[in-house]
This record gives C-alpha cells, sequence and structure tokens, in this order.
C-alpha cells in the first residue's frame, strides 16, 4: 500500500501528471503503430490511407480522446462504472460494455502477435535469426506461426508478463519503464528509417506512404480501416483511456495532454511507415501482403546492416516492451471493472481475467496454421476478432461523443475537459456533437453497401 496514494475512495493514483503522460502514451504507442499500421496501410493503398487516417485522427479521434479522459476523470470510476456513476440509470452505458469486450477481443489477439515479437526478439539474442535462414524470411515466419504449440507459449509468456505488471497496482508497474523505453524506442525507428532510405526502395516507397492515388478511396473498405486503425493505435473506443483518466487528479490540463498524446502516436505510425515501405520496396515485397509484413520486412534490414544482429535484438526487444505498455492498458480495463463490480482482489481478478485473455486468444493463434479453414465473418479466426474491434471501437466511441455531446450540459462537458469558457472549447463540442458521429456513421453505412457513390 505505501506505493499507492490512497484517496478517501480508496483507489489509486498516478504519481505525477509525468506519471500519467507516460502511461497513455504507453497505451497509444504499441504494435498497432508499426506491425498493425504497416500491414493495414500497405493493403489499403498507402498514401490516400495515410491521408484518410490522419484527418479521421484530428476530426474523430482527437476529440474522443478527451472526451474519454474526461469522463474518466469526472468520474474517477473503470470504463462501465463511469456511465453508470454520471448517468445512473441511461443506455450511455453500453459504451462502457462495448470498451470492456472491445479490450477482451483486442488483448487476445495482440498476446499473439506480442508472443511473435517475444520470439523474434530471443532469436535474435540466441543467434537463430543473425543470417537469412536457408528458405528465408517468409518461410521461417509462415513456418512459426503456422505450428500449432510454439507461438502458443510465445503468447503464455507475454501474457503472463502483461498479468504480472497489472498485478503489482498502477503505479508501481505502470509508470515506471515507460521513461526509458519509449525514448529508446523512437530513437531506433529514426536510425533504421533513415538506413531503409538507402536500401534502393527509397523513391518508391515515399511514393507509396505520401503519393497518394486517389482511386484507392473508391473502396468503401478503406473508410472502416482507417476508422478503425485510428481507434485501435490510439486506444480509443476500448475503455483504456476512460480507466486511465479516472487515476488523474483534477489539477492536470486534459487539452495538451490529448493533443501531445495524439501526436506522438501518430509521428511513431509515420516514421513506422518511413521504415517499412522502402525495404519493402528494395527486397521486392507485395506491401499488401498482410500481417506478416514487419515480420518479414524488418528481419531483411537487420541482414543488411553491419552489426544488424545487435540492431534487431534491440528493436524485437523494445517492440515487444512498447506492446507490453499497450497489453498493460487493456488488461487494466477488465481488471479494473470486475475489481470493482465483484469486490474481488487486483491480484485474482488479474490472474483470472488475464488467464480467460489467453485462452480467448489461442484459436486466434491456431488460425494461423491448423484452424486456417475455420471462417468467422468469412474470415480466419484472427482476421474476424481484427473486424470486430474495427466495427466495436467505433461504435464505442460514437456513444462516447454523444454523451459528451449531448448526454452532459455544456458548461459540464467544458469544464470536466478543462476548456472553460475559450472557443476552441466550442469547436471540441461541434466536432463531438456533429462531425464525429455523422462520419462515424456515414462510414458504417458504406461498409454495408448503403452508400453508393
Ligand atoms: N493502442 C495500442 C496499439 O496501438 C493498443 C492498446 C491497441 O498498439
Amino acid at each position: 500500500m505505501s506505493e499507492r496514494d490512497l484517496r478517501p475512495g480508496g483507489r489509486e493514483q498516478w504519481a505525477s501528471k509525468i506519471g500519467f503522460m507516460l502511461a497513455a502514451m504507453g497505451s497509444a504507442v504499441g504494435l498497432g503503430n508499426i506491425w498493425r499500421f504497416s500491414y493495414v496501410a500497405g493493403e489499403n493503398g498507402g498514401a490516400a490511407f495515410l491521408l484518410l487516417y490522419i484527418a479521421i485522427i484530428i476530426l474523430i479521434g482527437v476529440p474522443i480522446m478527451l472526451a474519454e479522459f474526461s469522463i474518466g476523470r469526472k468520474s474517477q470510476s473503470d470504463a462501465v462504472g463511469s456511465f453508470q456513476k454520471l448517468a445512473p440509470g441511461k443506455p450511455w452505458v453500453t459504451a462502457g460494455f462495448l470498451g470492456v469486450a472491445s479490450a477482451f477481443i483486442i488483448l487476445s489477439f495482440y498476446g499473439v502477435v506480442a508472443g511473435w515479437t517475444l520470439k523474434y526478439f530471443v532469436s535474435y539474442l540466441t543467434g537463430g535469426l543473425w543470417s537469412e535462414p536457408a528458405d528465408g524470411y517468409e518461410a521461417f515466419f509462415g513456418g512459426f506461426i503456422g505450428s500449432s504449440v510454439e507461438p502458443v507459449i510465445w503468447q503464455f509468456l507475454f501474457m503472463a508478463l502483461t498479468v504480472g505488471v497489472v498485478l503489482m497496482g498502477i503505479k508501481k508497474g505502470i509508470e515506471k519503464a515507460n521513461v526509458i523505453l519509449m525514448p529508446t524506442l523512437a530513437i531506433l525507428l529514426i536510425i533504421m528509417s533513415v538506413y531503409s532510405l538507402t536500401l534502393g526502395g527509397a523513391q518508391e516507397g515515399l511514393a507509396f506512404l505520401f503519393a497518394p492515388d486517389w482511386s484507392v478511396l473508391a473502396e468503401p473498405s478503406i473508410y472502416l480501416a482507417a476508422l478503425g486503425q485510428a481507434f485501435f493505435s490510439l486506444s480509443l473506443g476500448m475503455g483504456a483511456l476512460i480507466t486511465y483518466g479516472s487515476y488523474l487528479s483534477s489539477k492536470e490540463r486534459l487539452p495538451g495532454a490529448t493533443a501531445g498524446i495524439a501526436s506522438l502516436d501518430t509521428v511513431f505510425a509515420i516514421v513506422a511507415g518511413v521504415m517499412i515501405f522502402p525495404a519493402v520496396f528494395a527486397f521486392g515485397i507485395d506491401p499488401s501482403s498482410g500481417a506478416g509484413l514487419v515480420f518479414i520486412v524488418l528481419p531483411g534490414i537487420f541482414d543488411q546492416i553491419t552489426g544488424g544482429m545487435l540492431v534487431g535484438i534491440a528493436f524485437f526487444f523494445l517492440l515487444a516492451a512498447a506492446g507490453l505498455s499497450s497489453a498493460i492498458s487493456l488488461l487494466e480495463v477488465a481488471v479494473a471493472y470486475f475489481m470493482r463490480k465483484f469486490s474481488w482482489t487486483r491480484k485474482k481478478t488479474a490472474l483470472f481475467i488475464g488467464g480467460l485473455i489467453f485462452l480467448l486468444g489461442i484459436p486466434s493463434s491456431l488460425s494461423m496454421g491448423v484452424m486456417a479453414d475455420v471462417t468467422f465473418f468469412g474470415l480466419v479466426f484472427m482476421d474476424g476478432m481484427e473486424y470486430l474491434s474495427d466495427l466495436f471501437l467505433p461504435l464505442g466511441g460514437l456513444i462516447i461523443a454523444l454523451f459528451v455531446g449531448w448526454g452532459w450540459k455544456k458548461a459540464e462537458s467544458l469544464e470536466a475537459s478543462d476548456f472553460g469558457s475559450s472557443g476552441i472549447g466550442a469547436f471540441w463540442l461541434f466536432l463531438l456533437r456533429f462531425v464525429a458521429p455523422v462520419a462515424i456513421l456515414l462510414v458504417f453505412l458504406a461498409q454495408i453497401g448503403l452508400l453508393d457513390w
């Protein structure tokens, strides 16, 4: 207990403003920025996707992020409890349940992919990937994820680490590690992007990422892909930022924190793109080759760098660490909720919920091999889970936008967000009331084929 700031309500609180910022940044920056951003951008045409993604971040993501922090801080409760406290008996609580469900779903497959990063880290450490395997990196990756037992063991290890941190409590566990790891990952990403640009695919790679081919916008599914990725990457709609906001005291200034976190997250994704795409073209890989993209392209880069195995060790270690600080925020959503709901201890809740999520992740792992024929929404299990998160996150975000935009009185929203009477606060409310809900609805309509253009 001594490490915790206990307030009258008995809930934990961040030690400092910087602790909160780092934890929220740690939640946002993760595999989503590197692994998921690059493969989703690669599948959706590159530059036009990136511009759409940035527009969504500014007009929808940032306002909803601030709404989530405001809800959490004001209620001082978990994702579900927040709505029950602020609007008892009203249907807004659906957003809270959607958040807890999304945290479960996402962490289930996130643990699988993070397990792959651990495997790559250890393979670099022990020398297994110091030189290209005889049949190439693609076959190596395919063989590994297609096997039944090994990836599940790595997934288990990663989930055990996540549970370990969460059961120590938010502050002791979460705040410290981010201080060193995130800046180091940023520096390494920048060095690798510069290196990737020397590989001979620079022109094509940069054109793919920055010179839009607008024709891809005619494909309705690009909108849901960009919206889902924006929510995924910013940690929106999954209860994480409501939960983290609830450990804040009222001393902080939320709009500045929000702008900082969203910008950092976006810059990480763009730099990751600059690292990946030149190499993709230099190695003649198809940018739309799917979820294995970084696991195939990065080892190719390390192979070319003198001392590349050391860079490989550092990179996959830092990527796994970035994944860990995100996974922690996902597990914390469910743990905070179940602890309060059933009055369980933190330890018991973290072990039990973490165990359940691990089990739920196993079919995702197996869907890369023995379960490749079992489909769900016409997709293999893991892709089906990702698709579900693309739907659930914006749906939760829509409800949150409506709740803060219309469910609260104007003065209440402005006060909860620290905007007070400033004009920019009115603009924020305008985005929440009209722009975000309409845009999210249009994307859903496009997805189900009801918008024809
Ligand atoms: N936002 C994180 C990421 O981009 C997680 C929590 C999904 O990896």
